[in-house]
């Protein structure tokens, strides 16, 4: 059954208007006419998504590990994945995928559009404490992204941004981020991988970085985490080795309220490798970057 939610429905009615009110002028690579349409769509694929999982969330769920004992994956994961595509591949033939699931593994090249999806961003939150995960979609046409959706599927709280127009927590538009913050009253996302010894950055920078801010965070979701950084609950988020569908979503989500998104270095992100990623308002970037994770760099 079609999910009632007046708040974000209204959201979505008036960013649609926003980009039929545009499209006249449309000389973008994504035209707004199309983008408004495709996020309306998007938007109610993974509201219905979100209902079909919290059906199932005291169901019996088969559970597998992928590349490590901790890297999980569920038949949720799996069912919600399908879920999506399938209805993509019905709407929108010409569209690529690309899904942690295992569709579009075999895609090499970012021209035209393609739909970068994680249908469970969190999984392991997800099996052991049944909340604090997310449904993450970002849409990129010839290597730009264009829609970022980020649903807390058991929060029903939907953050979401098309580029140029603003991004939203559910109907609320997110302020441009304040780039006054400095580090030492920060709040920065990032987990204990960082201060244990690790490839990318001495632990011992990391432990000096984790003392000069004012406090500290790891929720297990990279969407959800740049989701945050978006609305601006957290100052930066810090993660090693994650996927384009980690991060998909979520860049479009920071790019949308002025914040920076990279590898740990300050280099752009690619999305159909795995990257690094430090994602924050600008007045903390280029100092993680120089006093820390460049300063502390293996
Ligand atoms: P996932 O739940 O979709 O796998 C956990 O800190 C964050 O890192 C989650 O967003 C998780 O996404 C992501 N992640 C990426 N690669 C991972 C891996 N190999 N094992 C566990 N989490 C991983
Ligand atoms: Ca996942």
């Amino acid at each position: 059954m079609e999910k009632e939610n007046d708040c974000i429905h209204r959201g979505i009615y008036n960013i649609s208007m926003r980009l039929e009110y545009y499209n006249n002028g449309g000389t973008k690579s994504m035209g707004l006419n199309e983008r408004g349409h495709i996020l309306k769509q998007a938007i109610k694929w993974v509201l219905d998504a979100g209902d079909m999982i919290r059906t199932k969330m005291d169901k019996p769920i088969q559970i597998e590990t992928k590349s490590n004992p901790n890297d999980l994956v569920t038949s949720v994961d799996k069912e919600t994945e399908s879920f999506l595509i399938k209805r993509i591949q019905a709407h929108y033939p010409d569209h690529a995928l690309l899904g942690e699931e295992g569709h579009g593994a075999h895609i090499t090249s970012l021209d035209g559009t393609i739909w970068i999806i994680d249908p469970i961003d969190g999984t392991m939150n997800f099996v052991h404490q049944k909340r604090h995960f997310a449904i993450s979609i970002g849409i990129f046409h010839d290597g730009i992204g264009e829609i970022g959706i980020v649903y807390d599927v058991m929060a029903d709280t939907l953050y979401y941004a098309s580029r140029g127009e603003g991004a939203f927590k559910n109907n609320n538009r997110l302020e441009p981020l304040n780039d006054q913050v400095q580090l030492e009253k920060s709040i920065i996302g990032l987990n204990h991988l960082w201060l244990c010894e690790n490839k990318l950055v001495d632990e011992k920078v990391m432990q000096k970085l984790v003392k000069t801010v004012r406090g500290v965070r790891s929720s297990g979701s990279a969407a959800l985490d740049m989701a945050y950084v978006a609305e601006g609950a957290l100052d930066a988020y810090l993660a090693m080795g994650l996927s384009p569908w980690d991060i998909a979503g979520g860049t479009v989500l920071v790019n949308e309220v002025g914040g920076r998104t990279t590898n740990h270095l300050g280099e752009p992100l690619h999305m159909l490798k795995r990257n690094s990623l430090l994602t924050s308002r600008n007045s903390i970037h280029s100092d993680l970057i120089q006093q820390f994770l460049k300063k502390g760099q293996k």
